[in-house]
């Protein structure tokens, strides 16, 4: 097994964070998947990381399809409930906070990638996007209102997640200071950051 992937990646930092809490050992491998040699195609016709190579040679992606199967690898630390209502749930919450970070590179590369000009660049876009970052993290935040995890009474999936999204905005969009909206989610990811599975794995530009 071989994960494919970036350091700056939230999806690739999540499948990270799952390995550890399942301490599975697993070699990285990164690829820049904006460079013009980037071989990421062979594995992941989308070119996109995360990508995990299994043994007998396919690929599976994405994130939420790999952290499901790693799961199943080991019993340490289950992070997904068993089929059914409440799996449906965790997996709600990662479809959100996934949600969250896919919003929020649409707007910055709305607003940075070198394929576009100036001209071509829509502030109207890049509000929509923002717009549902802030209405996600809303809902992330109303998640917290009962207790220190989004699901349950131990560490899951959802948090994961959550803390991967979290962690990317404060890494690309320092100016959206969400702290100070969301104290709920500002101590969870305290809480996740205390953990070798998050601490080992910092975006590192
Ligand atoms: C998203 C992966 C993704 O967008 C997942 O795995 O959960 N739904 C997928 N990966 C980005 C890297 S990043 O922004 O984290 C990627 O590979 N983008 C390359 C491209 O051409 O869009």
């Amino acid at each position: 097994m071989k994960l494919i992937g970036s350091l700056t990646s939230p999806y690739v930092r999540k499948v990270r964070v799952v390995l550890a809490e399942k301490k599975l050992e697993c070699p990285f491998v990164t690829e820049d998947v904006w460079s013009a040699q980037t071989t990421i195609g062979q594995d992941n016709p989308l070119g996109k990381v995360p990508c995990l190579r299994l043994e007998g040679g396919e690929a599976l992606y994405d994130s939420s399809v790999i952290v499901e199967y790693l799961d199943t690898l080991s019993p340490v630390g289950r992070l997904i409930p068993p089929p059914g209502r409440e799996r449906a749930q965790v997996k709600t919450w990662e479809a959100l906070a996934d949600g969250v970070l896919d919003a929020a590179i649409l707007a910055r590369l709305e607003a940075t990638w070198a394929g576009r000009s100036e001209a071509q660049r829509s502030p109207a876009w890049i509000e929509r996007q923002l717009g549902k970052v802030a209405a996600g993290m809303a809902e992330l935040e109303h998640g917290l209102q009962h207790g220190p995890w989004l699901h349950g009474s131990h560490l899951g999936l959802a948090d994961i997640a959550a803390g991967c999204t979290l962690a990317w905005l404060e890494f690309r969009f320092p100016e959206l200071n969400w702290r100070e909206q969301h104290p709920r989610l500002g101590q969870l990811l305290e809480r996740l950051m205390q953990r070798p599975s998050f601490a080992n794995t910092r975006p590192v530009a």
